[in-house]
């Protein structure tokens, strides 16, 4: 019966095993998956965007080059969890429909717009900082697929984090007016980036069980803390300053305490109200639209292709 199912299926997940798309999964661990994974697919996607502004406006080829490269790794990470969720068995243009018509979350961060070049450094830095944290230890979530796709995507995502620290490095150490859009760029992103990790424990309603079962191996309060202490050290080195004058090193727990979040702001850009949001998908709709000839001709070629060999 069910009940044996799920004791067995939990026995499993304590030992460590890893749960594979063939093996029998609760509804509610799979419906968490699914959830989760197509956020940080679209997140990946819509991720893209900011970044993508500044291809153009780059201020050297090198500086381009280096950006193209993030990018384009960012448009492969979405399609290795695209093709993850596939493993659960739904149809990838259904999940993808669900970003379309802005159903689906992605990240609140992709939300703001990235407006100097030093905004550009900002996301590498911290975003993709950011991410390294919270997704090492998904690289051990139970899921198979999803945990296998997090190696190569963290290997990734650190040279994203190295190119971004570099450029925010080359701005401090130059004119006093690109340090200055350097500071400014960090007090844009600071705040947006600490709520990536999402709302505090006591107001995380998927978080308990997620834990249970192994998607997530820590709480969104501990990785949100093992970023700030990681990245505070960082920001002093460079000579820049934290937005937040209630930030204090509390010498006995060796942790940084940080202010007040504004956890009505995160509310209002998660559900849609953010200052791009609107843009954001209205631009994945786009590209979708403008894209229907190339998945047209993909269609055909791989029918004219089957149709040859089967002559
Ligand atoms: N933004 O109960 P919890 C990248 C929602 S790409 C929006 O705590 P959970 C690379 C949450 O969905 C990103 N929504 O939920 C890059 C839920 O709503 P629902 C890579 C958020 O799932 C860099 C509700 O709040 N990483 O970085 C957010 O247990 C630079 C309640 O929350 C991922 O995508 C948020 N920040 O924990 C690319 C992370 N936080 O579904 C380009 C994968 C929470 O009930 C440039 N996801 N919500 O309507 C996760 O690890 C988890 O899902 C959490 C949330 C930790 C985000």
């Amino acid at each position: 019966d069910i009940a044996t199912l799920e004791a067995g299926f939990q026995q499993r997940i304590d030992r460590g095993d890893k749960i594979e798309p063939q093996d029998w999964m609760p509804e509610g661990y799979r419906n968490t998956l699914l959830r989760q994974m197509s956020q940080h697919a679209h997140s990946e996607y819509v991720g893209m965007l900011p970044e993508g502004f500044w291809l153009t406006r780059a201020p050297s080829l090198h500086r381009k080059c280096v950006l193209l490269a993030k990018i384009q790794d960012e448009a492969g990470h979405s399609q290795y969890l695209y093709s993850a969720l596939e493993s659960l068995g739904v149809d990838r243009d259904g999940i993808y429909q669900q970003l379309l018509s802005g159903q689906a979350k992605y990240l609140n961060i992709f939300n703001y717009p990235a407006l100097t070049w030093a905004d550009v450094g900002m996301i590498g830095w911290l975003t993709d900082g950011a991410a390294i944290v919270n997704q090492v230890p998904l690289s051990r979530s139970s899921y198979g697929p999803y945990a296998r796709a997090m190696v190569r995507i963290c290997q990734e995502e650190s040279f994203h984090h190295r190119q971004g620290f570099d450029l925010v490095r080359k701005l401090v150490e130059g004119t006093p007016e690109q340090r200055q859009m350097a500071q400014d760029a960090l007090n844009r992103w600071w705040w947006p980036t600490v709520m990536v990790f999402g709302p505090p424990d006591e107001d995380s309603p998927h978080s308990r069980r997620s834990m249970q079962w192994g998607i997530k191996l820590y709480s969104n309060d501990t990785l949100r803390q093992k970023f700030v202490d990681q990245t505070v050290p960082q920001i002093h080195h460079l000579g820049l300053t934290v937005p937040d004058p209630d930030l204090r090193l509390n010498e006995e727990t060796g942790h940084y305490e940080i202010g007040r979040i504004d956890w009505d702001e995160f509310s209002r850009v998660i559900q849609g109200g953010g200052q791009c949001n609107r843009h954001r998908v209205g631009s994945r709709r786009r590209a979708w639209e403008q894209g229907a000839w190339v998945r047209e001709a993909a269609a055909c070629h791989a029918s004219k292709q089957a149709a040859r060999q089967a002559g």
